[in-house]
């Protein structure tokens, strides 16, 4: 199995222009300024690659224990790079299942096969409710609050399934624990000052680009084992 591994598989909108680029489609933001308001920040995004025939999986999560946004009015993005079926490993969804809060967990699953450096494992025996899986083309999207619960199966088909997820919220949110973190104001106003400002990534600047990305991911990955991860770095 080949992960996205290291650094470059966190908060890469900071580091690649042509990432922020795609975070900031004004179609997207759109979207997202629908459900969540027209003050809109990034937290977060990361790169959901799964070979063919391989096991690579994900289990049962959801993405708020990761961040700790309070409350939480937090969507993840999914954009489809290549067609996401039922063979290749689409994402499942459990519907509703955003409306109950956080989750009790199961053991870890920390199989070399779950794409979840934490093994996260949401125990969803007692849901009534069948997954619905979410089957794109590549340039379509999906977006889901970050208290649905969600995992996918490992990618049957002859071809890779790729996905970027970007994370957005509104700034008025506060965050668990004591940990600043850092966000990129990407449309609207910043009335609250909760979260320090990234700068987007500048074209032709590399290693300032490099820099300002490895220090925004410091900050992430300190609030990710504040909150009770401490694997965050399982991957690189
Ligand atoms: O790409 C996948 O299969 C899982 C993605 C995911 O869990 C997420 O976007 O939060």
């Amino acid at each position: 199995m080949k992960f996205f591994r290291g650094l470059g598989q966190t908060k890469f909108y900071l580091r690649f222009p042509w990432a922020f680029e795609m975070a900031t489609h004004p179609k997207l933001l759109d979207a997202v300024e629908d459900l969540i308001g027209p003050d809109i920040m990034i937290y977060h995004n990361t790169a959901w690659i799964k070979e063919p025939s391989d096991d690579a999986y994900v289990s049962w999560h959801q993405d708020n224990t990761y961040f700790g946004h309070d409350p939480c009015e937090v969507l993840t993005a999914w954009i489809a790079l290549s067609p996401a079926t039922e063979q290749s490993g689409c994402m499942q969804f459990l519907p509703g299942s955003q409306k109950g809060g956080l989750r009790n967990l199961k053991a870890p699953d920390i199989g070399s096969g779950n794409m979840l450096s934490s093994g996260q494992n949401v125990d969803i025996s007692g849901d009534q409710i069948d997954p619905v899986s979410v089957v794109l083309q590549p340039g379509e999207a999906s977006i889901h609050h970050a208290f649905l619960v969600h995992g996918s199966l490992p990618n049957k088909g002859n071809d890779r399934r790729m996905g970027i997820t970007f994370i957005y919220h509104p700034p008025h949110l506060g965050q668990i624990g004591e940990g600043r973190t850092s966000a990129l104001l990407v449309r609207g106003e910043d009335r609250f000052g909760k979260f320090d400002h990234e700068q987007a990534p500048v074209p032709d600047d590399d290693e300032g680009n490099a820099i300002r990305h490895e220090h925004a991911v410091t900050a992430y990955r300190g609030k990710v084992r504040e909150l009770g991860n401490a694997t965050v770095d399982r991957f690189d």
